[in-house]
């Protein structure tokens, strides 16, 4: 199947999608989607996802939009090494994990969210990072809980591997960093971060490695 990845590199929400391509061995190209140029807003872009926002997959043509969507696509499209565990009770605690994130921390600290508050609330960049800061952290505080008494082993937050969870936690420790979260009060989370970046087939879809990265 040809896969082509219509996002940006410094998206969090591509980096998930980029994430979950690369644990289950699928190769795809990349069309990048300028968001610091606007390039979400494009005529051409909306054509694939009305949203304006980023990532959309394209899959022998057809588009796939939103991440959540995208990466339960590809798990049911390709199940093995699985990013979700077997048993249902542990599917919907994995699952809330990431919607914890996805749901709860990324959306209000989007780059949209923040151009808004600077835009026509009185944020200054200062303030914006806070804004940013505040509901990582506050977000942070309840997945630490969650991710001791998850129950994983290596590092990793459920199980002894690597889990939607990590796919999600990666994208969001890689902002909570750019924008100075203190990091020492969430060492789980730091835990599972690492173990999961020293898997080769995840660290290849760092923000940095991409071939838009400036
Ligand atoms: N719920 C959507 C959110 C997508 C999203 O917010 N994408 C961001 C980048 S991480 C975006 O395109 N932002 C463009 C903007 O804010 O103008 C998903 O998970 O795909």
């Amino acid at each position: 199947m040809k896969l082509v990845l219509h996002g940006y590199f410094r998206s969090g929400t591509s980096y998930r999608v980029r994430l979950a391509l690369n644990w289950k061995g699928l190769a795809y190209e990349t069309a990048v989607v300028n968001l610091v140029d606007g390039g979400q807003r494009a005529a051409s872009y909306l054509a694939r996802n009305p949203q304006g926002l980023v990532p959309a997959l394209e899959a022998d043509g057809r588009i796939l939009t939103q991440s959540p969507a995208i990466i339960e696509w590809i798990e049911e499209t390709w199940p093995e090494r699985p990013l979700l565990p077997a048993d249902p009770y542990q599917r919907a605690r994995v699952r809330a994990f990431a919607a914890a994130i996805g749901c709860d921390i990324h959306p209000i600290q989007n780059l949209r969210v923040m151009k808004k508050l600077r835009a026509d609330h009185g944020a200054d960049q200062d303030g914006a990072t806070a804004w940013a800061r505040h509901w990582i952290e506050t977000g942070f505080t309840a997945l630490e809980v969650l991710a001791a008494d998850a129950g994983g082993q290596g590092g990793f937050i459920f199980g002894d591997g690597p889990s939607l969870a990590e796919i999600y936690l990666l994208p969001q420790m890689f902002n909570a960093r750019r924008f100075g979260v203190d990091l020492a009060a969430f060492p789980r989370l730091v835990a599972a971060d690492e173990a999961a970046r020293a898997l080769p087939e995840l660290a290849a879809a760092a923000p940095e490695l991409q071939p838009d990265a400036v």
